[in-house]
């Protein structure tokens, strides 16, 4: 087995608006001489964006990590936050920068995401709010999330990072919570290079965030808001509208990918999938769990020399990267976490390049059986 050329495959790899479709706005903002601050590609976006999830309102704002500050700033939370180990740093960064305390509870091992039924026992007098992620845009179970924080009064921020696009019940899960708070990161499968968003059904919450973002001000001389400067430029919010009109032919790709993967893998021994909770996954990762650790790393040495690149997302697990006070070990976390890995799915990835891969992973699972 032989790639034709061997380039190497990534992760990911951003998905490109076409150059004429970004020129065209550029030009718009070159002759208007607006860069930031709210300004009509801002307005534009945002509006194209609800449209799209079919959601009330989106606030953007300059990257996922800044949209969870604003978010935990927004419902004015101080306290401890209950939230998953098994995630990007960036959700313990935000909870932190904000001055709550993350605490974490134990993940499902079939779905991947914060498990409801652990939620309970992490609650204390100190509790405000349960901040879960959508891990690789696979819904969480919302509704059990949504009885457990009513029943203790608790607020909900959902890490959406990984989910536009995901629906839950026939809608964007973007809906869910009390806020959603999402990534238009370049390795996001919608992307406006750096990038974020908001979302909440509540106006009064939207209209704080749109303050929050632009240092707290209400007009030009009042300021009535603990903020910081998480504005989203124009130039990132015209990449985000010329790549808009490409996002269903994108979602549709990753699903074809992700079954093409799927159909390759099922059938090999002791390899393991992430559960998907209903039908609306965006598919915007392909997470694949190994047995053991030492069968992944056999897999990512013989993807190297084919310059294949897969990542070991989320390694290691938070509780035994990050200091906290509170922080207790978490098995199934930490357990998976050493033995997924995320391989490369992407608009531009090849199906000849998805077998290739399979079939690397297939005959090396298969060698090691036999030996
Ligand atoms: N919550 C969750 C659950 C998150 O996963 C994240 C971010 C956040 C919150 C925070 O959102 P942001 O503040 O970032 O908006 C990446 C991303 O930087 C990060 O956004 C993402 N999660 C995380 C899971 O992955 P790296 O360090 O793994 O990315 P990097 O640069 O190694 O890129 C991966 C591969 O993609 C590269 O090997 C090549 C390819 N690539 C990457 C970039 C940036 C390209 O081909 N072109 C590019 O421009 O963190």
């Amino acid at each position: 087995m032989n790639r034709k050329k061997p380039e190497p495959i990534f992760v990911t790899k951003p998905s490109m608006p076409a150059i004429e479709d970004y020129r065209l706005l550029l030009e718009d903002i070159w002759s208007s001489g607006y860069l930031t601050n709210n300004g009509p590609m801002v307005k534009k976006l945002e509006i194209e964006l609800s449209k799209a999830m079919k959601i009330q309102d989106f606030v953007a704002i300059n990257n996922g990590t800044s949209a969870i500050q604003a978010a935990i700033k927004a419902l004015n939370l101080k306290g401890e936050v209950i939230t998953t180990p098994f995630t990007w740093i960036a959700t313990v960064s935000a909870i932190k920068a904000e001055g709550c305390e993350p605490v974490f509870c134990d993940i499902d091992p079939e779905t991947l995401n914060i498990d409801p039924k652990e939620i309970e026992a992490s609650i204390t007098e100190k509790t405000v709010a349960i901040l879960p992620v959508h891990v690789f845009g696979n819904p969480c179970d919302a509704v059990a999330i949504e009885k457990i924080a009513e029943r203790h009064n608790l607020k909900v921020i959902y890490d959406a990072a990984h989910a536009m696009g995901t629906t839950l019940n026939n809608q964007s899960v973007l809906r869910y919570g009390d806020i959603s708070a999402t990534s238009l990161h370049a390795t996001k499968l919608f992307s406006t290079v750096e990038g974020g968003g908001c979302i909440s059904d509540n106006e009064d919450i939207m209209s704080r965030i749109r303050r929050i973002r632009n240092f707290g001000l209400k007009d030009q001389y009042t300021i009535n808001e603990d903020g910081f400067n998480g504005k989203m430029s124009e130039v990132h919010a015209a990449f985000g509208l010329a790549n808009l009109p490409n996002l269903a032919n994108i979602l549709h790709d990753r699903k074809e990918k992700y079954h093409h993967y799927l159909k390759h893998l099922d059938s090999v021994e002791n390899l393991r999938f992430q559960k998907l909770n209903g039908d609306g996954c965006n598919y915007s990762y392909f997470p694949l769990m190994f047995e053991e650790e030492s069968t992944l790393h056999e897999v990512l040495d013989a993807l190297k020399c084919h310059e294949i690149f897969p990542r070991r997302y989320f390694y290691p697990a938070l509780t035994e990267s990050v200091e906290l006070p509170s922080t207790k070990p978490m098995p199934i976390a930490e357990d998976i976490a050493r033995r997924i890995l995320c391989l490369p799915l992407y608009h531009q990835l090849s199906f000849q390049n998805i077998d290739f891969i399979c079939g690397l992973i297939c005959s090396t699972v298969e060698h090691r059986k036999a030996s």
